[in-house]
């Protein structure tokens, strides 16, 4: 196959490498995939335009190819305080040396959420790598004093494949390509990489391993089960990289509540205590659903701070509305970094502003040094993505109190409404309720991917079958429970803080076996080349690195991803609103794909559909007539 190389591209060896050049050409940074023809893309648009995207309400008022792209002659000149960045000093002096920067600063320090979290908790992770390009090239320059984005992992592996037709790792290239001095950080499920299971050790490993290679220097790790036992393989292997291994504590309950046994203030005290023993060179606070009340950020945060000597780094969302506030008491307790995103993706289930949060901390010592006039040139790039995802977006704008009593993580709240209606259950009240009677016979446990979804599942099981706390014992036992419900209680995810509540596990498990043990200590060692030969066989094609992981993690929908690849091409180079919503007849689009090439398409006519349900696009190509066929599934 043709071989698609940036080191190779003739305009690189003639030393002509002008950042203009690689802009629009993110295929560039794949290693071995076919290049795009305009057929490829014209066929993906043929097919959105007449078949729509799913979950997309048609509206033409938005054309994100004419969105203003923040422009590096806006900003005003900035330096890194220290004449260096944190990423300078990690790549310059190592891990250790950017730990210790950090614990030198007297201001907090900022990591940027805005491509990662935000999005995931605002609008689905539907974010393209598109709409970030224009913002991660001046992100160095506008804002070098942050400690870190938060750019990569979590939910935006998966949605990548799944629904932008992206492939992840591209975006990670981009990413370390154009923000060379800002440190890249990931969210890191341990055991279930970015997945929803467990993995093997050495699958483990090996995504870590190549992830740190292709450009994430900070993994933040987390276990939905505050299991030191799944977060120990991902730490060591993390500092095997020599990048930084932030290890993290998910946050839950309310320990200045005197009705509070579990989660005590204790608990995470010994908690942060035993990451530190496995290697981790940063705590991180993992405040998923926002339940961290500024008291309580204060008395952990400096807890912590008077015990241990690794930077304190939290992460909230602003669910409850209190964000800010959390974030000004912890900065008070000496926090070394907070988690925020840009004011136009900020809030409510997204991560506090940062913009809000600088103004909060106007006339104290520890305010974060930024730029808020760069800061506000990229907000208003922001504030024109934004819009475009409409259709995605969980539709909470205001804010959620009731949380606390709840504690359903940010990114659940919209997605367990919908799946609730979707199922005829109109009352999200009655949800939120059983949320809470589940979480209390489950025995209290931690609520984050993927253990909350073991809750909600089994609270929407229960409302269809009518059961509740005390019938569920008698009733159950001649009831099949959701998959994700027999696999908790079979120890799939790992073992709960305090045990199972056996009664419930028998009930639950009937004949199925549980285990006791990491469920990666049981694993088979994954046969890489076994699974290498596999993956060939199915896409017909050498697979590089990045699509071997890709089906390591996902694989079905990796090879559905490369299918959709192979037939359209590099989707990433369409705008967005022709990517979601295809062309209108009449209209004119300029579009940029494959080595430096521009198309002029103008889509002017679509037939009714022919007997065979096809109907026929007449585009004029660069001023040249061409009809393409699509099948209208409607
Ligand atoms: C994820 O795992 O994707 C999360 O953001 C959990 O909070
Ligand atoms: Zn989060």
């Amino acid at each position: 196959p043709f071989m698609v190389n940036v080191l190779r591209h003739p305009t690189f060896v003639a030393g002509n490498c002008s950042t203009t050049f690689i802009d629009e050409h993110p295929e560039l940074f794949r290693f071995d995939h076919q290049p795009d023809t305009p057929i490829q893309l014209l066929r993906y648009i043929s097919n959105v335009t007449v078949n729509g995207f799913a979950g997309v309400t048609k509206q033409k008022h938005l054309n994100s190819a004419e969105l203003p792209q923040p422009r590096y002659s806006q900003l005003q000149p900035t330096s890194a305080t220290a004449g260096k960045t944190v990423k300078d000093i990690l790549d310059e002096q190592g891990a250790t040396a950017a730990m210790d920067y950090v614990k030198k600063q007297s201001q907090v320090l900022l990591t940027d959420t805005t491509m990662r979290d935000a999005h995931q908790s605002l609008f689905a992770t539907r974010m393209r790598t598109h709409d970030m390009l224009p913002a991660m090239k001046i992100y160095d320059q506008a804002m070098p004093n942050l400690f870190s984005v938060e750019s990569w992992g979590g939910a935006t592996f998966d949605v990548c494949y799944r629904f932008l037709g992206e492939d992840p790792w591209v975006r990670l290239r981009l990413l370390k390509k154009y923000m060379p001095h800002t440190l890249q950080q990931m969210l890191l499920r341990a055991s279930n990489a970015v997945g929803y299971q467990n993995y093997p050790d050495n699958v483990l490993k090996r995504f870590i391993d190549h992830s740190a290679k292709v450009g994430v220097d900070v993994f933040r790790i987390f276990d939905s089960l505050n299991w030191i036992e799944q977060m120990q393989r991902s730490i060591e292997y993390v500092r095997e990289t020599g990048k930084i291994a932030e290890g993290t504590m998910c946050f839950t309950g309310d320990f200045l509540s005197s009705t509070e046994h579990k989660y005590t203030l204790d608990y995470y005290m010994q908690l942060a205590q035993s990451l530190i023993d496995a290697g981790a060179q940063m705590i991180g606070i993992k405040d998923m659903a926002g339940l961290l009340k500024p008291q309580a950020a204060y008395e952990l945060v400096g807890h912590l701070k008077a015990k241990f000597d690794v930077p304190i780094h939290l992460h909230t969302h602003d669910t409850t509305g209190n964000g800010v506030a959390t974030y000004v008491a912890a900065t008070k307790a000496g926090v070394d970094v907070v988690d925020v995103a840009m004011a136009a993706m900020a809030g409510t289930t997204s991560q506090p502003s940062m913009g809000t949060f600088y103004y909060a901390l106007e006339g104290d010592q520890r305010q974060p040094v930024l730029n808020m006039h760069n800061v506000e040139v990229l907000n208003q790039y922001w504030a024109g993505v934004r819009p475009l995802y409409h259709d995605f977006s969980n539709g909470i704008n205001t804010p959620q109190p009731d949380l606390y009593r709840t504690e359903m993580p940010g990114g659940q709240y919209s997605n367990l409404k919908q799946q609730a209606q979707s199922l005829g259950i109109k009352d999200f009240g009655q949800v939120k309720a059983k949320y809470r009677e589940v979480n209390q016979l489950l025995g209290d446990i931690i609520k984050v991917t993927p253990s909350s979804k073991v809750v909600g599942d089994l609270a929407i099981f229960m409302i269809q079958n009518h059961l509740d706390k005390k019938n569920i014992f008698t009733k159950g036992r001649h009831i099949d429970f959701p998959e994700s419900v027999v696999n908790f209680f079979a120890g799939d995810l790992g073992q709960p803080y305090g045990g199972f509540p056996k009664k419930l596990q028998q009930v639950v498990l009937k004949d199925h076996p549980a285990i006791t043990v990491r469920p990666g200590s049981l694993a088979k060692p994954a046969d890489f080349k076994a699974i290498k030969q596999e993956l060939t066989n199915k896409i017909k094609h050498t697979p590089s690195e990045d699509d071997l992981q890709g089906y390591l993690m996902y694989p079905k929908v990796f090879i559905d991803y490369f299918k959709n690849y192979q037939q359209y091409g590099e989707v990433m180079d369409l705008d967005t609103t022709t990517y979601f919503q295809g062309m209108r007849p009449g209209e004119v689009k300029h579009i940029q794909y494959g080595q430096g090439q521009e198309m002029i398409l103008k889509l002017d006519f679509i037939s009714t559909p022919n007997q065979d349900g096809k109907r026929t696009l007449f585009f004029e190509l660069n001023g040249r007539s061409l009809q393409l066929m699509v099948r209208d599934n409607s």
